[in-house]
């Protein structure tokens, strides 16, 4: 298998911003007499704002019209990048730099797939939107994870067969968008969680691309 493209997710991959997510749609819920806990939240990584927010109205019980939706939605965006608004290159998470630096002396080519509407913006502020050669966020799809839109588009920028990319996700919809998208997937984060996933590694702490290769041929032999 021969790999030449390296497609990311954004939220949970190159940087902690789930936490941020968590926290303004916490803010959200409890405004409306509602909470939910990290094992909800697991559910929400990966879906888009809108599709979160309907999630999140359907557990709490709550109707809401288009347009109160439409309101919500903006405030807890606007509570998000409130909370986002000082992050830096300090929060790139660990080992992303680096294996994209390794990634570019090797040639592979690289793009992001997320969900977020503000992709650009974190790629901005963590000081790594110039090493993606294709970006595709919220704002490109009509159809959001699990469905396998993103990384098909983005593999279309990239002029580069599926067959030919990795997929690193944090989320389980993204790992079957992935999946359905016929890509190789490496979940990041909880085994148990990513149990779809081709492989899991807890992060890029001191892990190499070599060493994610070697895992993958091992995996895909038997
Ligand atoms: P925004 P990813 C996703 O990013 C997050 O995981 C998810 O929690 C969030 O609701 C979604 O982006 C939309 O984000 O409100 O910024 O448009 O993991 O696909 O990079
Ligand atoms: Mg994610």
């Amino acid at each position: 298998m021969e790999i030449k493209a390296c497609i990311f997710d954004l939220d949970g991959v190159i940087v902690d911003t789930a936490k941020y997510h968590f926290a303004s749609w916490r803010r959200m819920a409890n405004e409306l007499g509602f909470d939910f806990k990290s094992k909800e939240n697991e559910r929400l990584k990966g879906v888009s704002r809108m599709g979160s927010l309907n999630l999140i109205l359907e557990w709490a019980g709550v109707e809401k019209t288009e347009e109160e939706k439409k309101a919500l939605a903006v405030k807890k965006n606007d509570w998000y990048l409130e909370m986002v608004e000082n992050m830096n290159s300090d929060e790139a998470l660990d080992g992303v730099a680096k294996l994209l630096d390794t990634l570019e002396s090797k040639n592979i080519k690289i793009a992001l797939g997320s969900a977020s509407r503000n992709a650009e913006l974190l790629l901005k502020k963590i000081g790594l939107h110039s090493r993606f050669e294709v970006i595709i966020d919220g704002n490109k799809v009509t159809k959001g994870k699990p469905d396998p839109e993103t990384f098909q588009k983005a593999a279309d920028g990239l002029g580069v067969e599926a067959k030919h990319c990795i997929v690193f996700e944090d989320a389980t919809k993204g790992i079957q968008a992935a999946i359905a998208a016929g890509m190789y997937t490496v979940g990041i984060g909880n085994a148990d969680v990513l149990s779809k996933a081709n492989v899991v590694i807890p992060n890029f702490n001191n892990i190499s691309f070599d060493e994610i290769l070697e895992i993958m041929a091992a995996t895909t032999k038997s």
